[in-house]
């Protein structure tokens, strides 16, 4: 039996979104030791448990309240989510996460004359998604019959099971590997956390604020430089995702000062070619490891 007072955490157990799962948890501090079965996560630390299950199983847990929160693609917990009667509000999507991205698209065999999602009227689709699939049938009046395949959708045309197939997409090899081409984007996906509606776990909160601080850092980069000050306005429109720098004074020098601050988008060598050609100098990069607003 679980123990009540411990968060409860679900995470895929063993896929595209296990290794970013488990290192979100790291990043927000947490330890954790395997149990033998590889069943769960029991946290060292905190009281804080990771349940390791498939990743469709995660929506019903946590909207029962066997898991108090959820890590779980953006698609799985929509297609959940559109499966249930209106008005139904089983969980609460909390954060969107920086992983996991893909897209749900139509693609059609590239010699079908299949261009776009209006030439699907009146064909088969194969897909793992229905419901998020005849969401988008229904909103674009496209009259369509789905149908539901629990895997290798991408192979249904050739099987002859459907004209049209509804599946995910990252960079586009599979649906190339197997001559089809995409011809309409139905749904935009990103892992994101998944929490409860019953009542809130006293440390769910302070989880959250962990992962924010986790999303704020991902990325983030701390800049120092000296800049010449009749270029201080140019130097700082360079500095990539920066509202206000800190600018010091630097001894011995009152023609130049020392600007530091957080960018929170990438610092490529090319923001630093331009930032030196702009007249910066002792520029230094560094990581961002925690951040707390
Ligand atoms: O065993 P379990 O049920 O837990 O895992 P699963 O096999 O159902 O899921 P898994 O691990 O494949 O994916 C988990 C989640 O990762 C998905 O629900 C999405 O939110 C996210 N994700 C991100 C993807 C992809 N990218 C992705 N490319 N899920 C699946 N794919 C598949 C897609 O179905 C297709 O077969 O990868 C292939 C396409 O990839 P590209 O790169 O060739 O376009
Ligand atoms: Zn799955």
């Amino acid at each position: 039996m679980p123990n009540s007072s411990r968060l409860r955490v679900a995470v895929q157990k063993s896929g595209r979104l296990t290794d970013n799962s488990l290192k979100l948890m790291t990043q927000c501090g947490l330890r954790f030791s395997r149990d033998k079965g590889h069943l769960m996560c029991f946290g060292e630390n905190l009281p804080i448990d990771l349940l390791l299950v498939r990743d469709d199983d995660i929506p019903g847990l946590v909207e029962e309240g066997a898991a108090d929160a959820g890590i779980v693609g953006g698609n799985v917990a929509r297609e959940y989510l559109f499966g249930l009667a209106a008005g139904s509000e089983p969980f609460t999507v909390r954060r969107e996460l920086d992983f996991g991205s893909c897209r749900l698209s139509l693609a059609a065999p590239a010699d079908s004359g299949i261009t776009a999602p209006r030439d699907v009227h009146g064909l088969r689709v194969a897909t793992s998604y229905p419901n998020i699939t005849a969401r988008y049938l229904q909103d674009n009046d496209i009259s369509a019959t789905i149908v539901t395949l629990s895997g290798a959708v991408e192979i249904a045309p050739r099987l002859g099971k459907a004209e049209v197939i509804c599946d995910l997409v990252s960079t586009g090899e599979t649906l190339r590997a197997h001559n089809l081409t995409e011809i309409g984007t139905v749904d935009e996906s990103r892992a994101c956390i998944i929490t409860g509606n019953g009542p809130a776990h006293p440390l769910l909160e302070r989880i959250l604020m962990r992962v924010d601080g986790v999303l704020a850092v991902n990325g983030s980069k701390y800049i120092m430089l000296h800049a010449p000050r009749a270029k201080l306005a140019e130097i700082t429109r360079l500095l990539p995702g920066v509202e206000s720098p800190t600018i010091l004074p630097l001894d011995g020098h009152d023609d130049k000062v020392a600007v530091h601050a957080v960018c929170t988008e990438s610092v490529f060598w090319e923001t630093l070619e331009d930032l030196k050609a702009a007249g910066a100098s002792a520029m230094l990069v560094l990581p961002v490891e925690k951040m707390l607003a």
